[in-house]
């Protein structure tokens, strides 16, 4: 038995069987030294970031300028997710779907046993136990992480409501995530990120980094949470969910998908510009929503985190005032630049690198070269506390009602600003056969389109088919449906430059998504959905030519056509499950365009 060094931390603050038996049995395979039940205290936290300031694992930042600020460098090899290292391991492959990596049960099982084997002999090892969703919400979920990482401990405590809190609201039921982890020995050859969605288990080794590692995010929140979802009328969607209010409306809440790296942090922390003066936007969530109807008949949606995960690289007091504010104290950052007065640095912050910064990698980093000094996928760790527009209603249980739901991708072209569905069906379409270029949030090449359906092709845990019949399905759990609506703040013009300002600016569309959800704005339609028509859209106090407006707002019917061709390719991975109404909506489109074109 692996021996306490005190008696405080090994003494487990449960007496749940279930659990005590997982961890004894993660004991006896891994075998550390030492075993750690985190109880979310304070006295507990201080003791954690000292010692991972004493190995090394972070260090610390100026305090005075950045109270509780901490930097942590992952090992290079490990900065991303990590998708083609990602399973799916339901009993047979079509349950885990064309679009997700598969293994068999078994299979994963005995590779990952056989790595663990040992693998945390003279190590510690902790017991997180964690709550996705607010304390006491019937919505919430309880899971454990069982990792060797203080790194992956540091960040669950911000990311979730951790410790002691957790066991008091799991008793001794045996309904709680499972999550193990360990890093073995950070090598990209030994690192797999394994789901088992029928026993609420996720198993991941080999990288200490975000989605890979923080096993409540991506692997509960997300693939398992959408294959319980699936099961229980519910969905666990990669979306922001934010309020807007504004001087004679009450507040209308709207949650978002867009793909990684895309912009759902900084749209659900808007500060709208000062042509809007008196409205407001409030944060409930930045990246996971679970939606579900509600006895009033609409979509209620909580955020299930409990801080922000966040891009560093971009974000300034200019574009996200609120991000920076929300970074000031108690913040983890992981890959950035490190100023030679002990502060943070990263491309697209407000001032300049000071003489003598230091790279990602703790290296010398020469201005005007190359190289970036912080990592494209570097992040904050943030307690959404620290976050000043943060929603008062993100403890709620119930959670907060949904007007309207938003989809959106980066597409240099074709995709307009913003393009409203002529009903849930048409809107789930549009979700469904979304294109995004890819970013550096996972690994791989950066800047190809590829379809990335409501955002979730890396994170819906079962067959992607069956999951956008759920999403039809859905339309009769839900009497008032929220609206359906497409952005995109990435569309180019012929210099490559972006058309669309974004960023607070977009305040100007979400304000017609709201307008256009409660009926209080005109329209435009064309053959693929409703477009603001000049002067719908707010443009005063904007600096934006007419023909830029237009480029950005136009539906191409040329365009439009080969993007709709090219959906077919991925209609025919999906295969047998892609549900029949998708694909009747993509071909009644098709002969629309072809009919209004007179063919
Ligand atoms: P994940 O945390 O990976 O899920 O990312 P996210 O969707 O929260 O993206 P985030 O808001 O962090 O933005 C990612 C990148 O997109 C940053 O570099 C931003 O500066 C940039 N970005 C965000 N919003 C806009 C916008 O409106 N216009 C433009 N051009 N860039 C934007
Ligand atoms: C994403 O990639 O969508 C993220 C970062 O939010 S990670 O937690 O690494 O998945
Ligand atoms: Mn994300």
């Amino acid at each position: 038995m692996p021996k306490p060094t005190t008696a405080s931390d090994a003494k487990p603050h449960t007496k749940n069987k279930a659990l005590l038996q997982w961890v004894a049995d993660a004991t006896a395979l891994t075998r550390p030294d030492r075993v750690v039940w985190c109880d979310g205290t304070e006295k507990e936290h201080e003791r954690l970031t000292k010692e991972a300031v004493d190995q090394k694992v972070l260090i610390a930042l100026n305090q005075k300028k950045r109270p509780g600020c901490y930097l942590h460098r992952s090992n290079p090899n490990d900065v991303a997710r990590v998708e083609h290292l990602t399973f799916i391991c339901t009993p047979t492959k079509e349950e885990a779907g064309p679009t997700n990596q598969w293994m068999a049960p078994d299979e994963a099982k005995a590779k990952l046993t056989k790595l663990c084997d040992g693998a945390m002999k003279g190590r510690t090892m902790y017991v997180v136990p964690y709550v996705m969703g607010p304390l006491g919400s019937p919505f919430s979920k309880i899971g454990v992480e069982i990792t060797d990482s203080i790194y992956v401990v540091l960040n669950m405590r911000i990311m979730t409501r951790m410790g002691k809190a957790a066991l008091d609201m799991l008793g001794d039921s045996n309904d709680f995530n499972r999550g193990f982890h360990a890093l073995l020995d950070v090598n990209p050859e030994r690192r797999y990120i394994t789901h088992f969605p029928q026993e609420n288990f996720v198993w991941s080794v080999g990288s200490g980094y975000g989605g890979n590692a923080l096993l409540g995010k991506k692997c509960l929140a997300l693939r398992i949470g959408s294959y319980l979802a699936n099961r229980e009328g519910w969905l666990a969607e990669h979306m922001l969910i934010l309020g807007v209010e504004s001087p004679e409306w009450q507040k209308t809440y709207v949650a978002a998908a867009f793909p990684s790296a895309c912009g759902k942090t900084n749209f659900a922390m808007l500060l709208p510009p000062r042509r809007f003066d008196g409205w407001k936007v409030y944060t409930v969530g930045d990246d996971i929503a679970w939606l579900r109807e509600g006895s009033d008949g609409r979509l209620w949606a909580i955020n299930p985190e409990n801080g922000y995960f966040g891009v560093a690289p971009g974000t300034s007091y200019k574009s996200n005032a609120s991000a920076m504010k929300s970074i000031e104290k108690n913040t983890l950052f992981t890959n950035v630049a490190l100023t030679p007065d002990g502060d943070i640095w990263w491309e697209g912050m407000d001032k300049e690198a000071p003489e003598g910064t230091v790279d990602w990698q703790g290296r010398p980093w020469k201005k005007g070269g190359t190289e970036k000094a912080a990592h494209a996928n570097s992040r904050f760790t943030a307690p959404m506390a620290n976050n000043p527009v943060l929603s008062k209603h993100v403890d709620d249980p119930e959670g907060v009602p949904i007007s309207a739901i938003i989809f959106g991708g980066r597409r240099a072209t074709t995709v307009p600003l913003v393009l409203q569905s002529f009903n849930w069906n048409h809107g789930v379409y549009m979700g469904a056969t979304m294109g995004s270029e890819t970013t550096a949030a996972a690994t791989g090449e950066v800047g190809v389109v590829r379809r990335d359906p409501m955002a979730m092709l890396p994170f819906c845990g079962y067959n992607m088919g069956d999951y956008f019949r759920h999403w039809l399905e859905m339309r009769g759990r839900i009497a008032h449906p929220p609206r359906i609506f497409m952005v995109n703040w990435f569309r180019k013009g012929k210099e490559g430059q972006f058309l669309w300002p974004g960023y607070g600016e977009n305040m100007r569309v979400l304000r017609w998504i709201v307008d256009r959800a409660h009926v209080r704005v005109g329209g435009q339609e064309t053959p693929m959905g409703w477009v603001p028509r000049e002067g719908d859209i707010d443009l005063s106090g904007l600096d934006i030519s007419s023909d830029n407006f237009k480029a950005a707002t136009t539906v191409n019917l040329d365009e439009w056509k080969r993007e709709l061709e090219s959906q077919k390719e991925f209609f025919d991975k999906i295969g047998p499950t892609m549900p029949t109404p998708i694909k009747l909506q993509r071909e009644l489109l098709l002969a629309v365009i072809d009919s209004v074109k007179g063919k």
